[in-house]
């Protein structure tokens, strides 16, 4: 079914092939790196350079996702910027992670919606000052953004894994960067739904800030995305999860106090017992997918982004390249929980 566009999806639409085209002239015909440059860096013994942008502070998946990135030898972490709102607090639960991390190497960026406000992850937070952290804070994240991916001399594969206010502001202020970086999501909801529903669901990503996405996609850089129907089903059980509640890596240790924090101020129904499994570790999925493919199905797909927050297969559309299916889920798994326990960071 077809959606006639609205006034507002007009000219959100007009606005991002407009900035597209902007991009396009920056850039000459130059294309941008693909999956295949970045995968070939690895394979020439280097790191892939990356750059995080994540709503933490939310669900509790983006503090896995982080953990993963730090524990992913293949990754050469540049910046990572907090998203989407209240982003001060998001940005204090970076700053604090990374220290326990020992990786204060790593710049934290202020995404463009500041704001302190209580959330989820208050209470392992406390009055974390961001102040106090060693390494570098960019009170502008978005700019921030921009020069890590013009002063790289590999190209940036940007991970986002919340909605993306930042990303469409660093569109906007610097086309140029869609020629330089490759895109990495966990954006929208393809044929499945949340919980591997048949029904396609308005993913939170994109409900929240379709405009971001829309900019994301009109933009001439290669997207990946993974969406619900390949993230919305993992999460950690039974002897898997006892793994991470075993392992006394500092990361993890945060991570497990950071998970009992969310599930204690979440409280209510649905709320899953820290003792026995993880919640939904959408997230984590993105950050796979910036090094590795190997155990997902990829389809590239015309995909829409609609203003009230799907993404529709529409032939008229730009292509996406989608993670729609589990080559091998379990392996999946068990590979976040290698990860995540190996003492090598
Ligand atoms: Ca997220």
């Amino acid at each position: 079914m077809r959606y006639p566009m609205s006034r507002r999806s007009f000219l959100s639409a007009a606005a991002g092939a407009a900035a597209a085209a902007r991009a396009a002239q920056a850039a000459g015909d130059r294309p941008g790196p693909t999956v295949r440059d970045t995968f070939g860096l690895a394979r020439a013994g280097k790191k892939i350079p990356v750059v995080f942008d994540t709503d933490v502070g939310g669900d509790i998946d983006d503090t896995w996702a982080l953990a993963m990135l730090l524990k992913s030898p293949e990754l050469d972490v540049k910046l990572v910027t907090s998203d989407s709102g209240n982003d001060t607090y998001r940005a204090r639960i970076l700053a604090k992670m990374l220290e326990v991390a020992g990786r204060t190497d790593i710049p934290v960026g202020i995404g463009c919606r500041p704001g302190d406000k209580k959330g989820r992850q208050s209470a392992w937070l406390g009055d974390y000052d961001l102040a106090r952290y060693p390494g570098t804070v960019h009170r502008d994240g978005v700019g921030a953004i921009i020069d890590t991916i013009r002063a790289s001399r590999d190209p940036i594969t940007l991970v986002a894994i919340g909605p993306v206010p930042n990303l469409a502001e660093v569109l906007r202020r610097a086309p140029d960067v869609a020629r330089r970086a490759r895109f990495v999501g966990m954006h929208g909801s393809v044929r499945r739904g949340y919980g591997g529903s048949e029904e396609i669901s308005a993913e939170y990503n994109v409900r929240a800030c379709p405009e971001g996405l829309q900019a994301v996609f009109a933009a001439p850089w290669e997207v990946s995305v993974t969406p619900l129907d390949t993230c919305g089903i993992v999460h950690l059980e039974g002897a898997k999860y006892q793994k991470i509640l075993r392992c006394n890596d500092p990361v993890v240790e945060a991570l497990v106090a950071n998970y009992r924090a969310w599930c204690a101020a979440r409280g209510g129904k649905g709320v899953p017992d820290p003792d026995q499994r993880s919640s939904t570790l959408f997230d984590t999925v993105a950050v796979y997918m910036a090094f590795s493919e190997n155990l997902l199905g990829m389809e590239t797909l015309p995909l829409r982004v609609t203003d009230d927050g799907f993404t529709k297969i529409d032939p008229a559309a730009r292509p996406v390249r989608c993670a729609t299916q589990w080559k091998d889920l379990p392996a999946f798994e068990d590979e976040l929980v290698r990860r995540l326990t190996s003492t090598k960071g």
